[in-house]
């Protein structure tokens, strides 16, 4: 702390000495009467002493951080508390939606093996259709949810119930070809229905697998119905035109792994001689995993298949898998074979067929399938 001492004839000019030195600052704390002596008695002199402190300068009030932050920095801190205050905002508005329905109908599709695309996309239509209120209306969820689904399907229900002259089966091993070909063969040939009742031939390419022929030629001498198995290309073809009095030809190929290309191709070529008169089937198991189904309709892509055919409907609890696949292949379903009974599990595909099969809504889906 600053101290002074101020000396003046009078005081009030002491302090207005003070006053122009220290200005309001300055306090006096004392003053003195002072005498000086002069030479023999001459010169004597009557003064005043004022003495004090100075205070400190008054503390300037802190500027705001905002005012202090200067150009780009300023700008940027402001963003960043913008971008803040935006956050806290917005994670409050959405988190109620995303985290009860969302959510919900996420686990939903996921238990019932749907793939990740499709529960994506299905998640981003529902909010963005759905208003709020009824987003968060279990039902009303659930409801476009089951919408989007049946909506995935299509079914070739005329094609199941007048197939072309000449059809083929391709796909995958073990799934069930042979058996559908001998349910189909059963359905035209022994069909009540003189409409639909047809003279139907088999031929099984018997060239990739010794002993496809047995198989099928069992079914064939139950129903009476002739099967032509054939080993070569140029086979097939004087089968095929020696088969005129036929008008249902149904070919049963082998099944081929979607890995094995080489044989693919071989297939590939073999049914090449049939030019574009057959109309093919891909098969497909129905517990076949999603990505997998992928897979294989595009590995059989070059079969130039049209429709598919689902088998061991009854084999499987979930179609989530099924559904993802057509989401993204957009092919009709042919034919859903349910069972290994021949001729009875072979069906034309509706709807409520899988409807029925998905697990955990709370929708009434056996009302909501009879219902129609
Ligand atoms: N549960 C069930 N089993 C089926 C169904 N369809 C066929 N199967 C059975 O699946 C097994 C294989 O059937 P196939 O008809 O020989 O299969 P594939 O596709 O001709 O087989 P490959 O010619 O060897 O490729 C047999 O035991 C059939 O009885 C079905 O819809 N449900
Ligand atoms: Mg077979």
């Amino acid at each position: 702390m600053e101290h002074f001492s101020e000396e003046a004839p009078t005081y009030e000019e002491a302090v207005e000495q003070v006053r122009q030195k220290y200005g309001d600052r300055a306090k006096i704390y004392a003053r003195e009467r002072r005498t000086t002596r002069g030479f023999l008695g001459f010169g004597r002199k009557e003064t005043v002493l004022v003495s004090g402190y100075v205070t400190a300068a008054p503390a300037q009030p802190e500027p705001p951080p905002v005012q202090q932050e200067q150009g780009y920095d300023q700008l940027l801190s402001e963003l960043k508390r913008m971008e803040q205050r935006l956050a806290s905002r917005n994670q409050g508005a959405s988190a109620p939606v995303r985290s009860k329905q969302i959510e919900k109908m996420e686990a939903l599709l996921d238990g019932n093996d749907f793939s990740r695309d499709f529960i994506s996309n299905a998640l981003q239509l529902v909010q963005s259709r759905l208003s709020v209120k009824d987003l968060e209306d279990p039902m009303k969820a659930e409801m476009f949810i089951l919408r989007l689904i049946s909506e995935t399907f299509r079914f070739d229900v005329e094609r199941a119930l007048s197939l072309p002259r000449v059809f083929g089966i391709v796909g995958p091993t073990g799934v069930g070809k042979t058996t559908t070909v001998a349910k189909i063969a059963a359905r035209f040939s022994l069909s009540p229905s003189v409409k639909r009742r047809r003279r139907v031939k088999i031929i099984p390419i018997d060239s990739f697998r010794i002993g496809a022929r047995e198989q099928i030629g069992n079914y064939g001498s139950l129903m009476d119905i002739p099967v032509d198995s054939v080993e070569t290309p140029q086979q097939l073809a004087r089968c095929m035109e020696a088969s005129s009095d036929a008008d249902l030809l149904l070919i049963d190929t082998i099944g081929k792994s979607p890995r094995d290309t080489v044989t693919l191709q071989e297939m590939q070529k073999f049914l090449s001689v049939c030019g574009e008169d057959v109309f093919w089937a891909l098969a497909l198991s129905a517990s076949t995993k999603a990505r997998d189904m992928m897979t294989i309709t595009e590995t059989f892509e070059p079969f130039k298949y049209q429709s598919l055919i689902l088998t061991k409907l009854d084999e499987t609890d979930y179609i989530g898998n099924i559904v993802s696949m057509l989401h993204e292949r957009q092919k009709p379903i042919l034919y859903v074979s349910a069972g290994q009974k021949v001729p009875t599990d072979l069906l034309v595909p509706k709807t409520e067929l899988f409807l029925e099969k998905l697990q955990g809504f709370s929708v009434d889906l056996e009302h909501l399938t009879t219902s129609g």
